[in-house]
């Protein structure tokens, strides 16, 4: 496993990210700790928008069935893509609760995807490390928007590797990531060429616990503020005091494809993308709606 991981231009991004990710805690760490999620919720949908879909989706029959009642806390903040992964499990594509951005399966070994494993909420996609889903050129959220990506992530092993949500150029790694290193999930967002051919600046959050074999809520919001992105990853609807540097980078516009679950062996659930930050009321109301 090892062996192919250090072997692929991508993972090598994952590791890139996981040290650049070390070496701003050595620096930003005490600084970063009275300010950890400052600006989080800037993005966010106005409370009166947000509180009325809750109140709605909050029906004495959403109750009644969990499973849906998770999908109605994800579908009142309006995601721009939401993949329940109850598809059949012959199916080729992941659907999309909510638009029409398709998730095409990229099988590169027998079995590489099975649909229909037991899931966070319903059933999940089982991935095996060389298959992935490949959902097109769509969501660079260039410029200085603000987005969040969501996923329940079961890793087959500790110490996993791999990419959950992925938009990167191979070469130059421009985009994002969400992924994990060494079993601990880590976010960065990059654009190269800002401070000179060679350099790239980042935004990124992460956790320095691994990852346990069950299903976990992970959600990375990212903002602007006064000109400076801003990163923090959710582990379980708790924010991670790692991240929130303010990092002069904004994202560019690429052809890179966006990928779920690049490399990565284990099971996703119930990944959602929103065009926007959700404030960290709404993160931790969908990890009390869909935990065990
Ligand atoms: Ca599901």
């Amino acid at each position: 496993m090892r062996a192919s991981v250090f072997g692929s231009a991508v993972m090598a991004v994952a590791f890139g990210a996981s040290f650049h990710l070390a070496c701003a805690l050595m620096t930003d760490l005490d600084e970063l700790s009275g300010k950890p999620n400052a600006g989080a919720d800037a993005g966010g949908a106005p409370p009166s928008e947000a509180g009325a879909g809750v109140d709605a989706a909050r029906s004495p029959d959403a109750d009644a069935a969990p499973s849906s009642s998770y999908a109605a806390e994800v579908l009142s903040d309006a995601p721009v893509a939401y993949y329940r992964f109850e598809d059949s499990p012959d199916a080729e594509t992941a659907k999309d609760e909510v638009g029409e951005h398709t998730a095409s399966v990229v099988t590169k070994s027998a079995k590489g995807v099975v649909f229909g494993v037991p899931g966070a909420r319903g059933t999940a996609v089982s991935l095996d490390g060389m298959s992935s889903f490949d959902v097109g050129d769509v969501f660079d959220f260039a410029g200085k928007v603000p987005f969040t990506v969501e996923v329940w992530v079961k890793p087959k092993a500790k110490e996993s590797y791999g990419n959950l949500i992925q938009k990167l150029t191979e070469t130059s790694f421009d985009g994002y990531r969400l992924g994990l290193s060494d079993g601990e999930p880590s976010f960065t967002a990059n654009r190269s060429g800002v401070a000179g051919p060679d350099q790239r600046v980042s935004l990124g959050a992460g956790s320095e616990a691994p990852l346990p074999l069950e299903f976990t809520h992970l959600v990375v919001t990212v903002v602007y503020k006064f000109q400076r992105g801003n990163a923090t990853l959710y582990v379980n609807g708790v924010a991670s005091p790692i991240g929130g540097y303010d990092s002069p980078g904004d994202l560019p516009d690429t052809s890179a494809h966006l990928l779920l679950g690049n490399l990565f062996e284990g099971a996703l659930d119930e990944v959602a993308i929103y065009d926007k930050a959700l404030s960290p009321e709404r993160i931790r109301a969908h990890y009390e709606a869909g935990k065990p």
